[in-house]
């Protein structure tokens, strides 16, 4: 555990929500985040172009359930990778499950090849297109339910 890392009982599940470096869009941030607080989480909006460092800082001072990156301008198959390279790389955050939601290509007949090469490169899921809010609301219902069994 990080020496900055605060300990603390949680009610709630606790996720780090926000969007890649280039991206400067926000009404998906804050549609993410009031989806998750309805799904009782709580939330720690970073806003839009979060540099990766201020994400890390941000997971490692309160190591989050999950992270969760938004983007929308299409730069996301470059943006997002970097962004998953760095939270791997820092072994209290290895384990941390990571997702990634908006419109991640400029055009759709790349976006599988994408999912694909992201899901390799470390996020748990990419969640994309019509299914994204479903699948997202059951992998928020599965990650909490971790977080209720680890509960004192
Ligand atoms: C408003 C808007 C802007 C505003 C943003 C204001 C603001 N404060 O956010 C302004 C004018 C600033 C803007 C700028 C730009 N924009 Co703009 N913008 C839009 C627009 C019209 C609406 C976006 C929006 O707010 N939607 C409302 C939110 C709630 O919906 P959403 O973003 O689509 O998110 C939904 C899903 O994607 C999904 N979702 C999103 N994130 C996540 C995460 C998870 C985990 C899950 C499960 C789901 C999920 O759920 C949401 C609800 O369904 C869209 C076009 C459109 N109609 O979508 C273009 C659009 C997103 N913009 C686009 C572009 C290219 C840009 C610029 C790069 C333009 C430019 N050349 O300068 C810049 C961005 C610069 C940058 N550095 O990022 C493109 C992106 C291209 C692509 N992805 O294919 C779009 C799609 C327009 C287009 N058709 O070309 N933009």
């Amino acid at each position: 555990m990080s020496p900055r890392c605060i300990t603390e009982k949680r009610t709630k599940p606790f996720a780090v929500l926000g969007s890649t470096p280039s991206d400067s869009h926000t009404w998906n941030l804050l549609f993410v985040q009031l989806l998750m607080e309805e799904n009782g989480w709580s939330v720690t909006n970073l806003g839009a172009c979060v540099p990766v460092a201020m994400l890390l800082d941000e997971s490692l001072r309160r190591v989050p359930d999950m992270i969760v990156i938004s983007t929308v301008n299409g730069h996301g198959v470059q943006d997002a990778r970097q962004v998953i390279e760095a939270v791997r790389a820092e072994p209290s955050l290895a384990r941390v499950p990571v997702f990634l939601g908006g419109k991640i290509c400029v055009a759709e007949d790349h976006e599988r090849d994408a999912v694909d090469e992201l899901v390799a490169a470390g996020y748990d899921g990419v969640l994309v297109g019509g299914t994204a809010v479903p699948e997202f609301r059951s992998r928020l219902a599965q990650v909490a339910a971790g977080h209720a069994g680890r509960r004192p």
